[in-house]
């Protein structure tokens, strides 16, 4: 099937300029001015329009196996409700459990994938080590297309990691040409500061951020931003939600290190005075980790976005229904952790942050995705409208709005972070893989119609050592 998009503006991250866009199979054919189409071509009129490479949302846990439950999203809904606001790739997260074999685990989670309507990819989180994990992050990187590795530094108890895993699992991601990512929270202090905390009688979602400090954040960030600088592999911190993170993550950026940090919408956007509302349901469905941070937090990440320094914006999407949010009802550390936003993401950066001049239309698609692409190795795959790339476009409507609503949404849980924000700004129709899978307000979406995307591990010269520790090859010193 062909389709020829005409009129429209065609925004990539470096450009934006009046353009047709040709759509042959599953892929970009060509981008100019009055276009010929193949007979029978659907034609799509995009006057007004934006055309942008569909979302790349690089933080997703669909369908998540945590904390005595399982995410409430799975791979078919969450790639829908993801279509729906124009993002048509999700970079997921394979989370084996300590001892569990990493590639049997990505193979399970490769099952579940197999609904998805849109193409995805995997993280694969190292929670343990031991020879056999080194000789699989092997396998995973040569055979599965994997070439990020997360590393929990919260989560004590269940799948944080020590120092001993993280010099290990850095050192061996170094030598794969692989990229190391963390959730950058000292575990430790999390869960002294939960006891401390609860002891005092304090056992509702207000809870929650007492016991992870910006500070908390900000240590481990710097930990993991040094470690990664000695051992000289790129560093990937997802949700960076505070100042104390940013600021190491500036720091280590200034001084050449390979750092990259991704902050969420929903911490540009949302802070910390939904914990202390008096609805219990309304408070802990905005529990995750990182916590929700006070307002100056919000206006620093902005900055961060805005000069560079913040290069993805994702969603980390963990679903939660109130019900399985109850769990924690009487003790704020067993509500698990994680909020909606998938469907939501580029609508609410579009009317936070284009439509009040922090970004432009260019820089929209390099923070929602073209730098996603770049930074895990599939561009000019994916997040780039250019001939040969995946047909992965999402004809945008700039002036048209919706009020987000749970009773509304595609997402598969019963509360919206975003409840009662009108957005202007919001996509007239989304393609996948050349297939519309949106179009005015209906999912065309099919179940399993999505691929796993492979990602090549990088070239050498993404390893090299940083400015600061680039020593001449030590040698011993001749004592005969
Ligand atoms: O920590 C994460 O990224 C996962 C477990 C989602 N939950 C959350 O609170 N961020
Ligand atoms: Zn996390
Ligand atoms: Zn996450």
């Amino acid at each position: 099937m062909s389709i020829i998009i005409r009129g429209g503006t065609v925004v990539n991250a470096g450009s934006e300029a009046c353009a047709d866009v040709l759509i042959v199979g599953g892929q970009i054919a060509a981008v100019g001015s009055d276009l010929d189409a193949p007979a029978g071509a659907r034609e799509i009129d995009a006057l007004g329009a934006f055309v942008m490479p569909g979302g790349i949302d690089p933080h997703t846990h669909m369908e998540l196996p945590f904390m005595g439950t399982v995410a409430s999203e799975d791979f078919f809904s969450g790639t829908s409700a993801a279509a729906a606001g124009g993002t048509t790739m999700c970079i997921d997260f394979v989370i084996p459990a300590p001892q569990e074999n990493i590639v049997e685990a990505w193979k399970k989670w490769r099952e579940w994938s197999q609904k998805a309507a849109c193409d995805h990819s995997f993280h694969v989180a190292i929670t343990w080590w031991d020879d056999t994990v080194s000789r699989d992050m092997g396998i995973l990187t040569q055979e599965y297309g994997v070439n990020s590795f997360k590393h929990f530094m919260a989560y004590k108890g269940a799948i944080m990691c020590d120092d001993e895993v993280l010099v290990n699992s850095f050192s061996r991601a170094r030598d794969l040409g692989a990229i190391a990512s963390v959730h950058a929270e000292n575990g430790e202090l999390v869960h002294r500061l939960q006891q401390e905390i609860f002891a005092k009688g304090i056992t509702g979602p207000e809870g929650h951020p007492l016991s992870r400090p910006p500070e908390v954040e900000g240590e481990a960030a710097n930990r993991a931003i040094r470690i990664a600088e000695v051992l000289g592999v790129p560093l990937y911190l997802v949700h960076t939600s505070c100042i104390d993170a940013l600021e190491a993550v500036t720091r280590a950026k200034l001084e050449g290190q390979r750092v990259f940090a991704e902050v969420l919408a929903q911490h540009l956007l949302i802070d910390d005075s939904v914990y202390r509302n008096k609805d219990w349901r309304f408070a802990a469905h905005h529990v995750m980790s990182p916590p929700f941070r006070s307002k100056e937090h919000q206006a620093a990440l902005w900055r961060g976005l805005q000069s560079g320094m913040i290069q993805t914006t994702a969603t980390d999407h963990c679903c939660f229904c109130t019900p399985q949010k109850e769990a924690g009802l009487d003790d704020f550390r067993a509500i698990p952790n994680g909020t909606n936003g998938i469907e939501d993401r580029m609508s609410v950066i579009w009317e936070h942050g284009v439509r009040t001049g922090k970004l432009t239309p260019s820089e929209f698609v390099a923070v929602t995705s073209t730098n996603a692409a770049k930074i895990f190795n599939i561009h000019p795959r994916k997040g780039v409208i250019a001939p040969g790339a995946d047909a992965d476009v999402v004809v945008w409507d700039p002036e048209a709005s919706r009020t987000i609503s749970a009773k509304t949404h595609n997402q598969n849980i019963d509360f919206s972070i975003y409840e009662g924000m009108t957005v202007t700004g919001i996509p007239a129709l989304t393609i996948s893989q050349g297939k519309v899978v949106y179009e005015d307000g209906e999912l065309k979406t099919v179940r399993g119609a999505g691929r796993y995307i492979n990602r090549p591990c990088f070239p050498g010269y993404w390893h090299n050592q940083t400015l600061r520790n680039q020593l001449a090859e030590p040698t011993a010193v001749d004592r005969s």
